[in-house]
């Protein structure tokens, strides 16, 4: 058995994080009564190794390689001193509800079993990536970008990296060194994370110290065994409710919740408080945000006490809407099915 060993840096109370390993799931009800944005404080944290500590007076961040004309080192200065752009991006780990192929679908993936709370939208500031690569001189003929993160090296795999092809680094990714209005906090990348809106969160490489420009297709372990084949995120929807939350008989209740694409907006949710027999559409104020979630809401006067299952299914714009079961994946990643909620009524 290997030592327990304290990974990150920022305190995980148990209100609002489950914690699994070198990594830390949010606990929805933490959303409750939040505003849009997941506060730093409760954002989930996925480290394939340990938060690093990085020393912003010597750091500097390298983009070289092939595809560039004049390869060039960014300090931290530098890069503040850059125009900037700010955007609501929710930054969403591949695996999250990994854990449901296995308690709905009877076919557990290996792997971290996370719920549903390894995603969080913050309001990152930074220097598009495109700018970057304008700087440096981006020639015609490159292909890949591949970013590469300070943190240890990951079992022999070396430092975490994964390619993003060139026409997804000049449209929206985000060289962010600002979290909803604050510096990056260590656990989350500083002094500079990307953010790659809408892929899965292994794009959204923190710790940067290095963007490889290339002309040729590149490889690395993140993009050709762990994560293989995935790049967007599908859709999913979450209450802002404790598992087996309970809630009085003496209602009526508004049950809150958020639902999210990695393909575009959020066009309806449907939700369900009787295990899927019948529907009603939620409502929501309209925040479609691309890149984001969409919060909503629904009224419910529970009839009776006891035991209730609590679903909400989403559709977004592209038309995909969240299936009942969903195809096996054999490393649990992409799981969009409806998640059945389990919440207890009770007197009083
Ligand atoms: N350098 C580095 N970047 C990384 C990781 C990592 O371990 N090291 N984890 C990735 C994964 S798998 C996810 S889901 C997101 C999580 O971002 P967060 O910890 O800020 O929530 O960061 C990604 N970027
Ligand atoms: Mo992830």
């Amino acid at each position: 058995m290997k030592q327990a060993m304290a990974t990150i840096v920022k305190p995980l109370p148990d209100h609002l994080f489950r914690v699994h390993g070198a990594s830390a799931e949010m606990r929805w009800e933490a959303m409750s009564g939040q505003g849009y944005h997941t506060p730093n404080d409760r954002f989930f944290v996925r480290n394939h190794t340990s938060t690093p500590y990085i020393d912003v007076t010597t750091w500097r961040l390298r983009v070289h390689g092939a595809g560039v004309r004049c390869p060039r080192a960014f300090s931290y200065e530098e890069l503040r001193g850059m125009p900037s752009r700010t955007f609501d991006v929710a930054i969403e780990c591949a695996g999250n509800g990994r854990r449901f192929y296995g308690t709905q679908q009877h076919d557990a993936a290996p792997g971290t079993q996370w719920g549903l709370g390894a995603i969080g939208v913050a309001r990152w500031r930074g220097v598009p990536l495109r700018y970057l690569l304008h700087e440096v001189g981006l020639l015609p003929e490159a292909v890949d970008v591949l970013p590469t993160g300070l943190d240890a090296p990951f079992e022999d795999y070396g430092h975490v990296r994964r390619p993003l092809p060139v026409g997804k680094a000049m449209d929206d990714v985000l060289v962010a060194y600002e979290m909803n209005g604050e510096p990056l906090p260590p656990d989350h990348g500083f002094p500079v994370r990307l953010v790659v809106p809408g892929w899965v969160g292994i794009a959204s490489i923190k710790w940067l110290g290095d963007i490889e420009v290339s002309t040729t297709e590149l490889f690395s372990p993140w993009n050709m065994v762990f994560y293989r084949d995935v790049t967007t995120q599908p859709v999913k929807s979450a209450f802002e409710l404790a598992w087996n939350a309970r809630l009085p008989v003496a209602g009526p209740h508004i049950l809150r919740g958020r639902s999210w694409s990695g393909r575009g907006r959020i066009v309806k949710v449907e939700v369900s408080c009787d295990g899927g027999t019948s529907w009603r559409v939620a409502e929501h104020h309209g925040q479609h945000l691309v890149s984001a979630w969409l919060p909503w809401h629904i009224g419910w006067a529970p009839r009776h006490t006891g035991e209730h299952v609590l679903m909400a299914r989403a559709t977004d714009e592209t038309g995909a809407t969240q299936p009942l079961t969903t195809p096996r994946h054999p490393f649990g990643y992409v799981f969009d099915a409806v998640v059945r909620h389990p919440i207890r009524v009770v007197n009083g």
